[in-house]
C-alpha cells in the first residue's frame, strides 16, 4: 500500500468507498423518479386522452430526448395490460402478434404485457410479451400490487447478456386514489413501465471517472436474502481473504431489495 500506514490506507478505502456508493445510490434514486414521472405521463396522456396522445413515434422521441435524466438505463419500455379475452383484437389492431422473450409466439395465458412502445435503444423489446421472463413477471406483479419502483434480481439482460435489474412501475387508470387498497391497485393496473438498469456497463462508465479508480476493486451485491448474496457489479471474489474490506450500505428504493457495495485495494504485484 505503498508504504503508506494501515489506519492511512484504510481511511483512504473508506472513502473511496462511501464516495462511490453515495454517487451510484444518487444516480439510481434520480433513475427512479424520473422513470415514476414517466408513468404518470402515460398514465396521463394515453389514458385520461381520447383519442390516446401518444404513440410509438412520440414515445421515441420523448424518451430519447430525456435519457440523459436516467444515465443508468439503458433504455424505457411500456407493456400494455392485455387479458386474454382481448387478445386476439388487440393483437388484429395492433397489426402484430405477441411474442415470448425466447421468441416464440406467445402461449395462451389468463393476461399478458406485450410492449406497444420502447425507447429506440430498446427496440428489441417491441411485441414481446413482458410476462414471459421469470423476473420481469415477478417484477409486473410486485409493481402493481405496491404502487411501489421495484427491482429483479440480478441476470442477463435481453440484448446486451449484461448483468443488471430491471426497474417496473405500474401505470394505474388516472383515478386510482392515492389511498387505494391492493385489489384496487390491482383492478386499475393498465400497464407498466420501465427499464433496465446496465450495471455492468453504465456503472462501469460511472465509476471509471473517479480519482482512484485503479487502486480499488468494487463489487455491489444484492444480499436480500443474506446468506446468499448475489453479484451484481465486480469480478467474483473472495471477501473474507482480504485484509482490508470497507462494505457500504446502498439504498436503491426497493424496500424489499438489500444491496451493498464491497470495496478493497486490487493486489499489487
Ligand atoms: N428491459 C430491458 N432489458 C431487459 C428487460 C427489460 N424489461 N428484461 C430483460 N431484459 C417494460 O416492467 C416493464 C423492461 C420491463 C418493462
Amino acid at each position: 500500500l505503498r508504504g503508506e500506514s494501515l489506519d492511512r490506507a484504510e481511511e483512504r478505502l473508506v472513502s473511496m468507498c462511501e464516495e462511490r456508493a453515495r454517487m451510484l445510490q444518487e444516480q439510481f434514486g434520480v433513475t427512479v423518479n424520473h422513470v415514476h414521472a414517466l408513468a404518470i405521463l402515460i398514465s396521463t396522456f394515453h389514458y385520461e386522452k381520447f383519442p390516446s396522445a401518444i404513440d410509438q413515434e412520440t414515445f421515441a422521441k420523448y424518451t430519447g430526448r430525456t435519457s440523459f435524466e436516467r444515465l443508468l438505463l439503458n433504455g424505457v419500455a411500456f407493456a400494455q395490460r392485455v387479458f386474454h379475452h382481448e387478445r386476439e383484437m388487440f393483437e388484429s389492431q395492433q397489426g402484430w402478434i405477441m411474442n415470448t422473450m425466447k421468441r416464440e409466439l406467445a402461449p395462451p395465458q389468463i393476461e399478458y404485457a406485450p410492449v406497444i412502445f420502447s425507447q429506440d435503444t430498446v427496440s428489441y423489446l417491441a411485441h414481446i410479451d413482458m410476462m414471459s421472463g421469470e423476473e420481469d413477471r415477478e417484477n409486473i406483479l410486485r409493481a402493481r400490487t405496491t404502487g411501489k419502483a421495484v427491482l429483479t434480481n440480478p441476470f442477463r439482460l435481453l440484448g446486451s447478456n449484461h448483468l443488471g435489474v430491471v426497474l417496473t412501475f405500474a401505470v394505474y387508470r388516472p383515478d386510482l386514489p392515492d389511498d387505494a387498497s391492493v385489489e384496487q391497485r390491482v383492478e386499475a393496473t393498465i400497464g407498466y413501465l420501465g427499464g433496465a438498469f446496465d450495471v455492468e456497463s453504465l456503472v462501469e462508465n460511472l465509476l471509471s471517472k473517479l480519482a482512484g479508480n485503479q487502486d480499488i476493486v468494487v463489487n455491489v451485491y444484492d444480499v436480500t436474502n443474506a446468506s446468499e448474496a448475489m453479484v451484481l457489479y465486480g469480478p467474483p471474489s473472495l471477501d473474507d481473504q482480504v485484509p482490508l474490506l470497507h462494505v457500504s450500505m446502498l439504498d436503491f428504493g426497493d424496500p424489499f431489495r438489500k444491496h451493498e457495495m464491497r470495496c478493497r485495494y486490487r493486489e499489487k504485484p
